[in-house]
């Protein structure tokens, strides 16, 4: 399985893990690298000396290409471009923000730039401004979203843009690879399914919990303060919700907010924690090694590839 975007990128199968904060590390982003997608390594709110450590562990773990992701609402957002720069990564993908002033400054250090929009204005002015890819994240991913989902977004960014389109959120196995190339997109993006592998750092309760999820398991708090984000429901966002629907200020949200993130995939507090994750939760019912993922997305999106053209002949001789 070999798209315009494996070449671009230089990997041997269309998937990129996602850049989440705090789960996104050296072990994880060098996992999937040597698995044949993108390994990613998340800067979340991480500082400069974090992310250098990070760059330092993945590059004794792989020789394969992987990128960095930098989450722009982070106050190291500035501090942790630098250091890329400096430490010559060759692949961004970007979160949280408009990317659109950095881009030509990237461009000329030879850097593969690919910003992640939930809408098309977006995806066009970032594509005039130089993009090399666009990923067009759906409502339905972790973290921080946008309103529209996959199924509509994809399309329409892809008529949208002449540059790869890679699709993300809801996205966690061969089948929804092979309904993004249906909907226009070269690959995917993947953060939730691999949360759930061996190599990830979140804590095993936090697995546990994607595992037990079901279909109508997340929730979007923080539309108040500007920021919305998917997690899955407990007393953490039911508390947010609360606190948001009564005329609260935006520091008091800031502050129930504050550290609660890693508390909830790091250090397992489920209940008190902030447990990114997207709306597929539901659907991934097991913890595997990230070559295995990989492996069974890819071989499912095969064998879908090869039966979907049966489906309409059947059609067709119904009809007859
Ligand atoms: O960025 C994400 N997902 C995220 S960011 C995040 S924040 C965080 N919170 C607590 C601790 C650590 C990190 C959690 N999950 N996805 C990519 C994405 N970015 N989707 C949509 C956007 C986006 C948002 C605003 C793109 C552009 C944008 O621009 C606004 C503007 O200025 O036009």
């Amino acid at each position: 399985m070999h798209t315009q975007l494996c070449d671009l990128l230089d990997i041997e199968y269309p998937i990129i893990q996602g850049g989440m904060a705090w789960l996104a590390t050296a072990e994880l982003a060098s996992a999937v690298s040597e698995a044949g997608g993108l390994g990613i390594i998340g800067a979340g709110n991480a500082p400069p000396e974090w992310l250098k450590e990070q760059i330092d562990k993945t590059r004794l773990m792989t020789q394969k290409p992987f990128g960095v992701n930098i989450m722009l609402m982070s106050p190291f957002a500035g501090d942790n471009l630098k250091l890329v720069i400096e430490e010559n990564i060759k692949i961004l993908t970007f979160g949280g923000g408009n990317p659109g002033t950095h881009i030509a400054g990237l461009k000329k250090d030879g850097i593969t730039v690919i910003p992640v929009v939930s809408s098309v204005a977006l995806a066009r002015r970032l594509e005039r401004a130089g993009a090399d890819a666009i990923i067009a994240e759906g409502t339905e991913s972790g973290g921080h979203v946008g309103e529209t989902c996959t199924m509509a977004l994809v399309p329409q960014v892809a008529d949208a843009v002449k540059i790869p389109v890679i699709a993300a959120g809801g996205i966690a196995d061969g089948r929804g690879l092979v309904a993004s190339f249906a909907l226009g997109a070269l690959g995917v993006q993947m953060g939730t399914r691999f949360i759930c592998s061996e190599e990830c750092i979140a804590h095993p309760d936090f697995k546990s919990h994607i595992i037990q999820a079901h279909d109508r398991a997340t929730t979007v708090t923080g539309k108040a303060i500007g920021h919305p984000a998917r997690c899955l429901e407990n007393k953490f966002t039911r508390e947010f919700s609360k606190l948001e629907q009564s005329e609260c200020t935006v520091e008091e949200l800031d502050e129930l907010g504050r550290g609660k993130l890693r508390e909830g995939v790091l250090l397992g507090n489920i209940n008190g924690g902030s447990l990114m994750a997207g709306q597929i939760s539901g659907l991934i019912k097991d913890i595997k090694p990230v070559h295995q993922i990989i492996r069974d997305t890819v071989d499912q999106a095969e064998m879908i590839i090869i039966n979907i053209s049966n489906l309409l002949k059947v059609e067709a001789k119904t009809d007859e």
